[in-house]
Formats: C-alpha cells, structure tokens, sequence
C-alpha cells in the first residue's frame, strides 16, 4: 500500500525545516570565530558549527518523530571502521534519518561557498526521502521516492551527453585515505584528456545534486559514508539517473565507493574507473 499522502508530507515537511534553519545558522556562522578541531588528520575538520547544525536537526527530528532512529556524522567515531559499524546498528530500521549536518565543513572553514546540509530518510534501507540544502546560493533540492526531484519547486533531470568526450565531470580527493589517493589520481590523469573538464567542489551532497540537476553530466569518489551519499542518491534517482558501486553494484546504503551519472556514460565511466582499479 502507499504511504498516506499526508504522512509523506510531513516527513519532508520537517525536512525542509531541518534544513533550512540548519542551513540559514551555518551561513550565520561563516566567518565568525570557529573553535577548530582536527579529528584524526589536518584533512578531516570538525566546528562547533558541525556538532551544533546537528544537535539543531536532531532535536527537530526526534520532536516530530520520537520513535525514529537517527544517524549522524558526529554522532559517529571519526574513521570507516566506526561509520560502516554505526550503519550496521541502525540500517533495518523502521524510519531511519541520515543526517550530514555540514557536508563540506573544509570549505564552510575557508569560506569557500560549497558545503550543504544534507538529509536522507530511510524506510527498512530504503531511501525515501532526500534533502540537500546549499545556504550560500539559497538553494534547496528535494526527492521523494517515485515523485521526482524539485530544485525550488523546479522538476529536475539529468543531463543530455551521450559521451565522456562531451561531459563534465566531479571527484573529490581521498585525501584521508592514503591508499586511495594515488589510484584517484591515475583516475584524474587517464580520465582528464578523455572528458571536457574535470571540477572538484569538496562537497559530495552537493555534486551529486548537481548530477540531478543536470550541471554536472557525472560525479565519482571513494571512501564515502552514508551520511554524504543518502540524500544525493534519491536525488539523483529521481531526476533519471543512475547511481550505484563503482563496481557496478546498485546504489544501497552502504555505498562507499560511489558512482553516479545521467545514466547515459555511465557504462563508459564505469569501465575506465573499472581497469584503472585493477591495473
Ligand atoms: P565532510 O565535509 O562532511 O567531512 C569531499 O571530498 C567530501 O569528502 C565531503 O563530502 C566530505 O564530507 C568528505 N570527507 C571529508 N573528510 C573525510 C574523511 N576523513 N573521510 C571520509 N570522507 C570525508
Ligand atoms: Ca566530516
Ligand atoms: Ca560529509
Ligand atoms: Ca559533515
């Protein structure tokens, strides 16, 4: 049977007010005074911006819906170990939010305007909803489940190219993972001469709306958590694209590894990704 009408609307209902008083906080805060914390490496940054956009989100969240389950990045020790175990303690859940509260926190700290809030629901590992709000350009992309994806109340969809040679491209730099580095870069350097250009934002919520949004024709990196991915995925998904493993898998939450395109070079980008991995 289908989710009642009124009951799917007030999950994005929330959602949507999640994210933006969230987001309209964090925008308040750019530039002001940061207590700045390296987690494990001058890579990975936390703010009391961070912990504070998701006390903000939770606390609106489990008003509404005290018998939901929660997922948040910094509720999660910092390291894959920690975030896959974190998933695995919650993924069957009933209702699951999945919450980055800032996806982009290095740039939120340079000042750079590319980071979002990104909120997923899932329903028994399935994302129904997704939400990834950009404060600095004010704008706000939605997916439900089988409904589309909306940017400002604008239907979205993928983008048109046929071909890597015609596409524009975004990756982002393990630069945790020290082992992932180099293959991403063999990755940059066979793909760079091959596609129109190559962009990488430092938001992984945001490329993949704008995969959906059609700005982007694709969007690939490794190590990702499921908090940087949900969202983006439904969003995706609903604006016709496809997204999944870069081993072919499709898209579940435990994607780490992530590859999303319009769908049409998907095949193709798959496959270089595919023999530079096993060179
Ligand atoms: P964050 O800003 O929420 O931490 C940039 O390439 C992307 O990688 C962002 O979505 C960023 O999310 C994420 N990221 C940053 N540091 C990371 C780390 N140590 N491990 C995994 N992902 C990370
Ligand atoms: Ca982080
Ligand atoms: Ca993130
Ligand atoms: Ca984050």
């Amino acid at each position: 049977m289908n989710e009642p009408i009124v009951g799917s609307k007030s999950f994005a209902a929330v959602a949507i007010n999640c994210a933006s008083k969230a987001g309209e906080w964090i925008q308040s805060k750019l530039g002001a005074y940061q207590t700045l914390k390296e987690k494990q490496s001058p890579h990975d940054l936390v703010t009391e911006v961070d912990r504070g956009s998701e006390k903000l989100i939770r606390s609106l969240i489990m008003m509404n819906f005290p018998d939901h389950s929660f997922l948040g990045e910094e509720g999660v020790e910092p390291g894959p170990a920690a975030s896959a175990q974190a998933l695995e303690d919650v993924r069957d859940a009933e209702y699951l939010w999945i919450v980055d509260p800032v996806d982009g926190t290095t740039n939120f700290v340079h000042g750079f305007p590319f980071f979002t809030v990104s909120i997923a629901l899932a329903r028994r590992g399935e994302v129904i909803l997704g939400v990834v709000y950009d404060p600095s350009a004010d704008e706000l992309f939605i997916a439900e489940k089988g409904k589309g994806a909306y940017v400002h109340g604008k239907r979205m969809s993928v983008s048109g190219e046929e071909t890597l040679r015609t596409s524009l491209l975004a990756t982002g730099f393990p630069a945790e993972h020290r082992e992932a580095l180099p293959r991403n870069l063999a990755q940059l350097q066979r793909l760079a001469p091959q596609v129109r250009n190559i962009r990488s934002g430092g938001s992984a919520a945001l490329h993949l709306a704008y995969v959906a949004a059609g700005r982007l024709s694709g969007f690939w990196e490794v190590g990702l958590s499921s908090w940087d991915i949900a969202a983006g995925a439904l969003l995706v998904q609903e604006a016709g694209g496809r997204i999944g493993d870069q081993d072919g898998t499709p898209y579940h939450l435990g994607v780490r590894d992530v590859l999303a395109t319009n769908g049409r070079i998907h095949g193709e980008l798959q496959a270089e990704l595919a023999f530079l991995a096993s060179d």
